[in-house]
C-alpha cells in the first residue's frame, strides 16, 4: 500500500509515527521531494523547543539525551530525537549502554527517535537535519533534541539550528580548554559537565566558567545571555531536572527579551540558506552538462583563472542561457 506524500502529511499532523519515519526518509533521500514534504508541513512548524546537544564522543551526550527526553516525558512533554553522530549510531545499542532503556523511549508514543544517515544523503547532512526536525515539529513534538558530535565545523553548522545549544564535557576529558577554544564555546548556551561522579568535576566546572568570564562580552553582545554551566551525571540520573530548568529558562528567555529580533534572524538565515542551496545547485546543474565546467576548475587549478572570476563565469554563463527562450519567442 502506497500512500501519497499528502496523505502522508495529513497522518504526520495527526502525530503518526509511520508516517513521520516514511517523510523524514523520503526528505533524506531527495531534496526536491523534501521541498514538497516542507511547503505542506511549514504552517504547522515553529512550535517545538529544539535543544541542540555537542560535545566530544564519549562525554555522554547518548546517555544525558536519554535521561533528558525521560525527564521531559514526565513532564508530560512529547519528544522527538535526531541523533547525528557517524562514531556511534543511536540505534547501536552500546551508546546507551542499556538497549532496554532505549527500546523503552522507542515503544513510548511520545516520544520518536531518529538516527541520521551520515552517508548518501543527498543535499546534504545539515539540509536533511533540519527536515527531519521541521518534520518532528509539524507532528506536534513539544522537544526536539538533535544530538551531534562536535568535532568539526559541519556539526557546528548542523547544531546551530536549535534554539538552545548544550555542550556536554566531563572530567578527565584531557584538554577542555582546546576543545573551547575550537569553536565550540561560541554556540554554548549552556554547558554541561556530564560524569560529575566523577573526580575533578568541580575543577572542570571552574575551568569552564573562567573561560566563559572571559569571553562573556562577546556571548553578552550577542544576545545578553549568560551560560549556566551545570553538573549531571546522566547514568545516575543526577542533575537532569536541574539542566532542563536551565534549559527552560533559556527558551523562555529567548521568546521574552529576544523574541522579534531573534526569529526573525533565524528565519532569514533560512531564506538566505535556502537561496544558497538553489543557485548553487542551478549553476552547477547548468554548468556541468557541457563539460565547461571541468575546463574552467582545471583553469583555476593552472591559476589562469582566480575563484571570483570562475563564478562570474558561471553565472553570466546562466544569465546568457535565460536569455535565449526569450530571443526565439
Ligand atoms: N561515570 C559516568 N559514565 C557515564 C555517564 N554518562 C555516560 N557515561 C558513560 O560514558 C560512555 C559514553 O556515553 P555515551 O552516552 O555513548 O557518550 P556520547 O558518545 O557522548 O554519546 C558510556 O559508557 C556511558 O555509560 C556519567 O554520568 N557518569
Ligand atoms: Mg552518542
Amino acid at each position: 500500500m502506497k500512500q501519497s506524500i499528502e496523505e502522508l502529511v495529513q497522518k504526520l499532523i495527526e502525530g503518526d509515527k509511520f508516517a513521520t519515519a516514511r517523510l523524514i526518509s523520503l526528505a533524506e533521500n531527495d531534496p526536491k521531494v523534501a521541498q514538497k514534504i516542507i511547503s505542506l508541513i511549514f504552517p504547522y512548524t515553529g512550535k517545538a523547543h529544539v535543544i541542540g546537544v555537542t560535545g566530544p564522543p564519549g562525554s555522554g551526550k547518548s546517555t544525558l539525551v536519554y535521561r533528558l527526553a525521560k525527564e521531559w516525558r514526565k513532564r508530560g512533554k512529547t519528544v522527538g530525537i535526531v541523533a547525528v553522530d557517524p562514531t556511534s549510531p543511536f540505534t547501536g545499542g552500546a551508546l546507551l549502554g542499556d538497549r532496554i532503556r532505549m527500546q523503552e523511549l522507542t515503544c513510548d508514543s511520545g516520544c520518536f527517535i531518529r538516527s541520521m544517515a551520515t552517508r548518501g544523503t543527498l543535499g546534504g547532512l545539515a539540509r536533511a537535519t533540519k527536515d527531519a526536525v521541521r518534520i518532528l515539529d509539524a507532528s506536534g513534538k513539544d522537544i526536539i533534541i538533535v544530538e551531534t558530535v562536535g568535532a568539526g565545523q559541519s556539526e557546528v553548522s548542523i547544531v546551530k539550528l536549535a534554539h538552545t545549544i548544550l555542550v556536554v564535557l566531563c572530567p578527565g576529558l584531557g584538554d577542555e580548554i582546546q576543545i573551547l577554544k575550537a569553536g565550540i564555546m561560541e554556540i554554548g548556551d549552556i554547558f554541561v559537565v556530564n560524569k560529575a561522579d566523577r573526580e575533578n568535576a568541580d575543577e572542570t566546572a571552574m575551568q569552564i566558567e573562567d573561560m566563559l568570564n572571559m569571553a562573556s562580552t562577546i556571548r553578552f553582545n550577542e544576545t545578553g545571555w549568560i551560560p549556566p554551566v551545570v553538573k549531571t551525571s546522566a547514568i545516575h540520573n543526577m542533575g537532569i531536572s536541574e539542566l532542563i530548568d536551565r534549559i527552560e529558562e533559556h527558551w523562555r528567555f529567548l521568546n521574552k527579551v529576544n523574541r522579534d529580533v531573534y526569529f526573525r534572524k533565524r528565519v532569514e538565515q533560512d531564506v538566505i540558506e535556502a537561496l544558497r542551496s538553489k543557485i548553487e545547485q542551478m549553476a552547477l546543474n547548468h554548468i556541468m552538462k557541457n563539460g565547461e565546467y571541468d575546463e574552467l576548475i582545471k583553469k583555476v587549478a593552472n591559476k589562469e583563472v582566480d575563484p571570483y572570476t570562475a563564478a562570474d563565469i558561471i553565472l553570466n554563463s546562466i544569465l546568457h542561457r535565460e536569455e535565449e527562450p526569450k530571443e526565439n519567442e
